[in-house]
């Protein structure tokens, strides 16, 4: 790539092969394409040949370019790390049985407890930064691994602070994530979380509010009771749903109108119908399911009969998917889930700032954000096809070049 003038103000990338993503469906492809760039957004995506002019040019040489990475489920800010569990389940432990015996998330909550605010950053950023070397412009970032007032802040303060790095970030409140060893009594924990919501939003650490409907963490009533304080507050919600059994959360989910729910490995017929009626997105999460060697497969093909869009995320957590690739998670969907490498990258990009509630970026059209990837390539494809391999040559983050 190189540039023709350094003048501050309209840019033109010209000379590439864009997949824009446009419309509901297909690549939307533009063999020798450019876009205008002015202000952090997309002023004009069309022909190189009829490219409006611009008071620097960049010639790509026809490299791709796909919208920005839109990584919409991870738990990036945490202390200490979990291989010894990985060694655990390989001699046959499951997920559940270390959560069952104290490990698991509880471990996680101790580390992160322990960690200064400082030392989280310090861990958050190498992280943030991987996922950034693999095209990442927008990421979420949950709590859950405080489950105080003071330690779910901390969280949330670091995760913002992230957005320094050259990246947009969302956070998101998941103090219902497992039972803090303070307490013994679930319904006694759920109460203190509601009460913590309301300070953490007037600090504005809030974007959303998700939490772990499982039989190893909380029961569709106890979430519901999550959710009524979060739509007091007028703060939209999510839900980590059906990972691990059909708990009816996604039904829960639908009747909050939540932007997504997460994994649904066990997702029933009633809750794909739920999904598809709030216009919930299915937020699925390979790097989980392959880590802990899952079996059930999500419903995709009733999922996409019924026309939920789907997503895919790194669920990123020292736990359960211990991922700072979402180019793999690209080729695990499809791989291991059986979607099509559009779906996929449509998953990591429109749809996945969809499951945020962001409808300004994910596509490369006039108008939306200026968050773009170039990529050593000749078709989008390629990007889900190949695994292990960083093809990323630029990272375009609000019309500024952020390299690789
Ligand atoms: N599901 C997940 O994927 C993460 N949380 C959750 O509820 C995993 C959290 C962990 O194991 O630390
Ligand atoms: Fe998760």
């Amino acid at each position: 790539m190189s540039s023709k003038r350094s003048t501050a103000g309209s840019r033109l990338w010209t000379g590439g092969r864009l997949a824009t993503l446009a419309g509901d469906s297909g690549w939307g492809l533009v063999e020798d394409g450019a876009l205008l760039v002015d202000g952090g957004l997309l002023r004009w995506v069309g022909p190189s040949a009829d490219a409006p002019a611009a008071e620097e040019i960049i010639e790509l040489h026809g490299a791709l370019v796909t919208p920005g990475l839109v990584d919409c489920h991870t738990h990036l800010v945490y202390g200490g790390n979990r291989a010894d569990e990985f060694e655990q389940r390989l001699h046959g432990a499951s997920y559940a049985d270390i959560a069952r015996a104290g490990g698991g998330i509880r471990s996680t909550v101790a580390a992160t407890r322990a960690a200064s605010e400082a030392e989280l950053l310090a861990a958050a950023t190498k992280r943030a930064r991987a996922l950034m070397r693999e095209g990442v412009t927008t990421l979420e970032v949950k709590s859950g691994y405080g489950l105080s007032a003071a330690t779910e802040a901390r969280m949330l303060r670091v995760a913002r602070q992230l957005a320094g790095l050259g990246v947009d970030v969302r956070t998101t409140y998941l103090a219902a994530h497992a039972l803090p060893p303070e307490f013994s009594d679930a319904d006694d924990y759920i109460a203190a979380a509601c009460q913590w919501l309301p300070e953490l939003h007037a600090q504005g650490l809030v974007d959303a509010v998700d939490a772990f409907c499982e039989h190893i963490a909380f029961s569709p009533a106890q979430v519901a009771r999550v959710f009524d304080a979060a739509r007091q507050l007028g703060l939209p919600v999510k839900l980590h749903a059906e990972q691990l059994s059909d708990q009816g959360g996604a039904q829960l989910a639908a009747r909050y109108q939540a932007l997504s729910c997460d994994h649904l490995e066990f997702l029933s017929p009633a809750g794909v119908q739920a999904l598809a009626q709030a216009g919930t997105v299915a937020v699925l999460l390979p790097g989980a399911f392959y880590a802990l060697r899952e079996t059930q497969l999500p419903p995709i093909a009733a999922l996409r009969e019924a026309g939920v869009p789907i997503a895919i995320a790194t669920d990123h957590n020292p736990g359960s998917s211990p991922t700072l690739s979402p180019l793999l998670m690209l080729n695990m969907a499809c791989v291991l889930f059986r979607l099509t490498p559009e779906e996929a990258l449509r998953g990591l990009t429109v749809n996945g700032a969809r499951a945020l509630g962001l409808r300004d970026r994910g596509q490369l059209v006039a108008g939306q954000r200026a968050d773009f990837c170039v990529w050593d390539g000749a078709h989008p494809r390629e990007l889900a096809a190949c695994f292990g391999h960083n093809p990323l040559i630029q990272r375009v983050y609000q019309g500024v070049q952020g390299g690789s």
